[in-house]
């Protein structure tokens, strides 16, 4: 098996092909899929994101590494959600208003699938006045939603 390093590589310079193709080979050497997201793609995304601070990345590479994040998320997503099971509570999530991030948004949710609960996926930029699916709207509790990652860096 390749050495997962390139996966972190192929997240960091957005090659989604190889990121998918070393993705598909560790887990089928029984890789966990959570250790690949913990260990290899989110430090990734926190270097391009530290990049991006120091103006040495911009809008267009940020797209590209998410857009290879992306693409190794769709082979793992499915591992993390359980089937079969009547889930013990529904969750609806979506990223607020003015936000588009959602990479982090959809590994809570498909976690919270493997927890055994429902989600309700309300995408992103959700507004307080959107009109929620019958589903949300009619189940007590809390809706979990999360602003701009981070808070500000200060300056
Ligand atoms: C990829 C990325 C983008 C992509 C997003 C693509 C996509 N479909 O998501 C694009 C290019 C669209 C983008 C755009 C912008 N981005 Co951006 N982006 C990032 C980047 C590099 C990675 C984010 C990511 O996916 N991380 C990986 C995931 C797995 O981590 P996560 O999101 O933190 O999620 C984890 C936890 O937060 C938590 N979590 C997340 N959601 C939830 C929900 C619940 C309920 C719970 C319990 C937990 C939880 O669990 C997750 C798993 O561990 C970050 C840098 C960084 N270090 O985070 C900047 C960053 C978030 N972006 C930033 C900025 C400034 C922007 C832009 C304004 C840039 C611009 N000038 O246009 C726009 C804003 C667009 C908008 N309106 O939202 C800033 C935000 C600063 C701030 N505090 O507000 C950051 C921090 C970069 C920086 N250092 O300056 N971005």
């Amino acid at each position: 098996m390749q050495d997962l390093k390139a996966l972190s590589e192929a997240v960091l310079c957005g090659d989604a092909k190889k990121a998918r193709e070393v993705t598909e080979q560790a887990l089928a050497a029984g890789v966990d899929p959570l250790a690949l997201v913990n260990e290899h793609m989110v430090p990734a995304m926190a270097e391009v994101g530290r990049r991006y601070e120091c103006n040495e990345y911009f809008v267009p590479e940020l797209l590209i590494s998410a857009r290879a994040m992306k693409a190794s998320l769709e082979l793992i997503r499915p591992l993390l959600t359980a089937g079969g099971r009547q889930p013990m509570a529904r969750v609806a999530i979506g990223t607020v208003k003015g936000d588009l991030h959602d990479i982090g948004k959809n590994l809570v949710a498909a976690m919270l699938e493997g927890g055994g609960f429902e989600v309700i996926d309300l995408g992103v930029n959700v507004s307080p006045s959107s009109s929620w699916p019958p589903s949300v709207s009619k189940t007590p509790g809390s809706s979990p939603c999360r602003p701009s990652s981070p808070p500000p860096c200060p300056r």
